[in-house]
């Protein structure tokens, strides 16, 4: 069949509007029409050519919802008409990495996924018999996409596309680092690093689990309001205090009992970790930083009790997880709406990546 898709052709250059072919699923496989995708800083960061791993000619996109249109041989848990997410972190419940129960980095189709294949090393889209790759698993930048059954996570059928694509990437990492990742306790003090997509979940799943004080720090003053909406009950400018460490320390009697770092600065995922509390403190970082990046500190400050840590896609199985999500934002105990700032049309995509370079958005949602 064919599809209208965005296509990255290669890094740096803006994406085209082009009509793909696309092959149907093969065994373990569904065809998806994706109905909406979130625009994500790590499609950018992908574009932009800073990516070592980036592959291109690509479709990207990561953060879309859709409905099931046909599954190839051996799906047995999506049918035609179900509602999905597509997870750039799959579930198979199978391999070593699932079934530890340690983990959600699912490893299942690791190898193939971040060659931009699907699990049997050929991709499903093409143009004038060129291969066009696959991106993340996902490719939400096309409006029917193949993606695995272990990455698609069934969703109601009443929750809108336009809103809970945005849990395909940014409200899970947020959210998902604090309730799955940390998990923050009712009256914990939390301090979050950088008030963006990802910052603002954070933000709002401290206040879904009753956190205490929610420090937000942010250089970019025109994020405090939105962030006192979501939850936040302080904020620092780190460039009007001496000192953002002490400022933390100072507002939490003796350090943050948790911090996230949303932001892929080495120098804040410093100060993250070095304002959390002596003897338990746990730093989480979520933001990634520019390839080849070292991050420091005194090896002291984790004698003396911290703990620094990672999140990816916020600690969530995708299939388990995100359906409980979606529920959440239903059942109104998480807000998305005011965080979708932009809407576009396909046509528009590269606006999209304007305005977020540009920092003039939170979310923008391309609804095809
Ligand atoms: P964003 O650009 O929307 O937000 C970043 C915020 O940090 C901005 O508000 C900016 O003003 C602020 N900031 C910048 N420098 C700062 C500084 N020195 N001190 C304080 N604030 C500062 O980005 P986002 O979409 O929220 O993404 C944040 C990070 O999370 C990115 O690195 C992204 O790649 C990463 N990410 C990680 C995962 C994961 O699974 N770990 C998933 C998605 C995104
Ligand atoms: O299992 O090695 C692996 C892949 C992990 C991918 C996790 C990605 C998290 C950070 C990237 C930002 C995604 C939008
Ligand atoms: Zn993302
Ligand atoms: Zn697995």
């Amino acid at each position: 069949m064919k599809t209208r898709a965005a296509v990255a052709w290669q890094a740096g250059q803006p994406l085209t509007i082009e009509e793909v072919d696309l092959d149907g699923p093969k065994a373990g496989e569904v065809l998806v029409e994706i109905k909406a995708t979130g625009i994500c800083h790590t499609d950018y960061y992908t574009l932009s050519g800073a990516d070592p791993e980036g592959l291109f000619p690509a479709i990207l996109g990561h953060e879309g919802a859709g409905v099931v249109v046909e599954t190839g041989p051996g799906v047995r848990t999506l049918a035609p008409g179900d509602h999905v997410i597509p997870l750039y972190t799959p579930e198979c419940r199978e391999c070593k990495f699932c079934l530890s129960r340690k983990t959600n980095l699912c490893q299942a189709i690791r190898t193939t996924q971040g060659r931009g294949l699907m699990p049997d090393s050929s991709a499903r889209f093409s143009l004038n018999g060129q291969t066009i790759l696959h991106y993340m698993g996902t490719s939400t930048f096309s409006n029917y996409v193949v993606v695995p059954e272990i990455a698609l996570a069934k969703i109601r059928k009443d929750a809108p596309f336009d809103k809970v694509c945005y849990i395909g990437c940014g409200v899970t990492t947020g959210i998902g680092a604090v309730v799955f990742t940390a998990k923050v306790e009712a009256g914990a003090n939390v301090a979050v690093f950088g008030l963006g997509g990802i910052g603002l979940n954070v933000i709002q799943g401290a206040r879904m689990v009753g956190a205490d004080r929610i420090i937000g720090i942010d250089i970019n003053p025109a994020r405090e309001s939105l962030a006192r909406e979501f939850g936040m009950t302080h904020f620092i400018n780190p460039n009007e205090v001496d000192n953002i460490v002490d400022a933390v320390i100072q507002l939490t009697d003796g350090g943050a009992d948790y911090s996230f770092e949303c932001i892929g600065n080495t120098q804040v995922m410093r100060q993250a970790l070095e304002c959390t509390h002596k003897g338990w403190g746990r730093s989480i970082i979520i933001g990634v930083a520019e390839a080849g990046a070292e991050i420091s500190t005194r090896p002291f400050q984790l004698v003396t009790g911290r703990k620094w840590e990672g999140s990816a896609f916020g600690g969530a199985r995708g299939r388990s997880d995100v359906p409980k999500i979606v529920d959440w934002y239903m059942e109104g105990k998480i807000k998305i709406d005011p965080l979708i700032t932009h809407t576009l049309k396909l046509e528009d995509i590269n606006e999209g990546f304007r305005l977020m370079k540009a920092g003039e958005s939170i979310r923008s949602v391309v609804i095809y």
